[in-house]
């Protein structure tokens, strides 16, 4: 049996993403690998990611949804890092030549237009730092088969990053009911999930403020300029190569991905 530390779960984790192999979750092998470890070990693979010349692009939380959370069976939500290399630009096709089973969800995104440090920060104070309000797909990607995972599990992979594409709508959130922005997830010309911003913990805001006092535990910030993805509103759907996979906002626009 292997013996896991956290820099050799970093290692086996990103050698499973650049070879686009899956593998168990470390549960059996590595009981210890709870919450705060999984933390440790993504601010690990995020090391090695700078270090091999990416860039910070903003925070991505997980698990905002009760639809999410249903999916993939744990109810705390997660926060993670997005980077340059994870950024498509419009008209881009999913990546499917370097991800292993990619699936897509519409998020809320939030541009920072001021520097946010928790703690203590609520959705209002959250609120107020953001500069812009657009619509984005969420590709996650799990490095575990099946996206068998404990929280800890998927904490330590970077909360399933893949990729990400960012509408080209942008409006102020003062002038959006954020709760109640829509989002019909449709794939081929057919509906096949619908929710708004309530179902990210209420509203969006909230799951910003719980990331920026989230993030205060472990010493990080959020920056201004940094994109936030508030998390999948609905489940997800898989990017079936072929298809294609449109997150239709009711204010914010179209999001659209050829899935390759
Ligand atoms: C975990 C990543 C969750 C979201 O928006 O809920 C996530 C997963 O579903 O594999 O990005
Ligand atoms: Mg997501």
């Amino acid at each position: 049996m292997t013996t896991w530390t956290e820099g050799s779960v970093a290692t086996e984790l990103l050698a499973c993403e650049a070879e686009r192999r899956d593998r168990d979750s470390f549960a059996d092998e590595w009981p210890a690998l709870d919450a705060t470890t999984g933390y440790r070990i993504q601010a690990e693979t995020l090391r090695r990611r700078l270090e091999r010349g990416e860039k910070v692009t903003g925070v991505k939380l997980g698990l905002t949804s009760r639809a999410k959370q249903q999916r993939m069976g744990i109810d705390t939500p997660l926060v993670a890092w997005l980077t340059d290399a994870m950024a498509l630009g419009a008209g881009d096709p999913v990546p499917q030549h370097a991800l292993i089973h990619p699936r897509i969800e519409p998020e809320i995104v939030f541009v920072m237009k001021e520097r946010l440090e928790g703690p203590g920060v609520t959705a209002e104070q959250a609120l107020a730092a953001v500069g812009e309000v657009r619509g984005g797909a969420e590709v996650i990607d799990s490095r575990y088969r099946d996206f068998k995972f404990t929280v800890g599990d998927v904490l330590a992979d970077n909360a399933s990053s893949g990729a990400y594409l960012i509408g080209d709508v942008a409006v102020r959130h003062d002038e959006l009911d954020l709760a109640a922005e829509a989002v019909e997830v449709v794939v081929d010309g057919d509906v096949v999930h619908r929710a708004t911003g309530a179902d990210v913990l209420g509203h969006p805001a909230e799951a910003l403020a719980l990331a920026v006092n989230d993030l205060a535990t472990r010493g990080s910030a959020i920056e201004a300029g940094w994109i936030v993805l508030t998390g999948g509103m609905s489940d997800a759907v898989f990017a079936t190569p072929g298809s294609t996979v449109t997150c239709r906002f009711a204010h914010l626009g179209d999001v659209e991905l050829e899935c390759g």
